[in-house]
């Protein structure tokens, strides 16, 4: 890494964010991600809502990474689910989430819990082992918001079916990109 990249100031906003990624400041929005502070009116931009699921709006990507917001009514929540082996970190900007971190037995076919948690404002998550799944639910009294950085985009990962005791691999996709509607190509 160069010295350049290494003198990269606190970052304090989202735009600060996008092009500290954008140049490939990677290490450093690694080490910022608790210091980051990104308002609500910020990200307010890339808002959107869906009563049956929580929505995944793509601020910023390129084959390196991808910085998503993702939007959450009160209850909405993932299945468990591994993040294909890239580094990540997750920050609430709003709300309140519990987090579920589990192993997969491969022997017995099914998944097993290995730690819980809540993760609040400002707080940040991230999955370190590359073995790790984990699921997300909003606890909130109301919408919650979450900023999730992936490092390289995460375009398929496992999810476990509860009822076969499965993995099944989904491709992810987007409702926003940039802030427009995502259209597939
Ligand atoms: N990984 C899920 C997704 O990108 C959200 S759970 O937090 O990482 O849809
Ligand atoms: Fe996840």
């Amino acid at each position: 890494m160069s010295a350049e990249k290494e003198s990269l100031e606190l970052i304090s906003s989202l735009d600060e964010l996008i092009s500290a990624l954008k140049s490939g400041h990677y290490q450093e929005v690694l080490n910022q991600s608790n210091d980051l502070k990104i308002s609500a009116s910020e990200i307010e931009h890339y808002t959107t809502w869906n009563d049956s699921r929580y929505t995944r709006n793509c601020i910023a990507r390129n084959e390196d990474f991808e910085l998503i917001l993702l939007c959450w009514e009160e209850g909405q929540k993932t299945a468990i689910h591994c993040h294909n082996q890239q580094e990540c970190w997750v920050k609430v900007i709003q709300g309140n989430f519990a987090e579920c971190f589990y192993e997969y037995d491969d022997v017995h076919n099914r998944m097993n819990p290995t730690n819980e948690g809540h993760v609040g404002q400002n707080e940040v998550t991230t999955i370190e082992n590359s073995n790790t799944y984990h699921s997300l639910e909003n606890i909130y009294k109301g919408r919650s918001v979450s900023l999730h950085l992936y490092m390289k985009p995460i375009v398929k990962c496992n999810v476990y079916n509860q009822t076969t005791n499965q993995l099944e691999s989904k491709t992810l996709t987007y409702d926003t990109f940039e802030g427009e509607v995502f259209v597939k190509s």
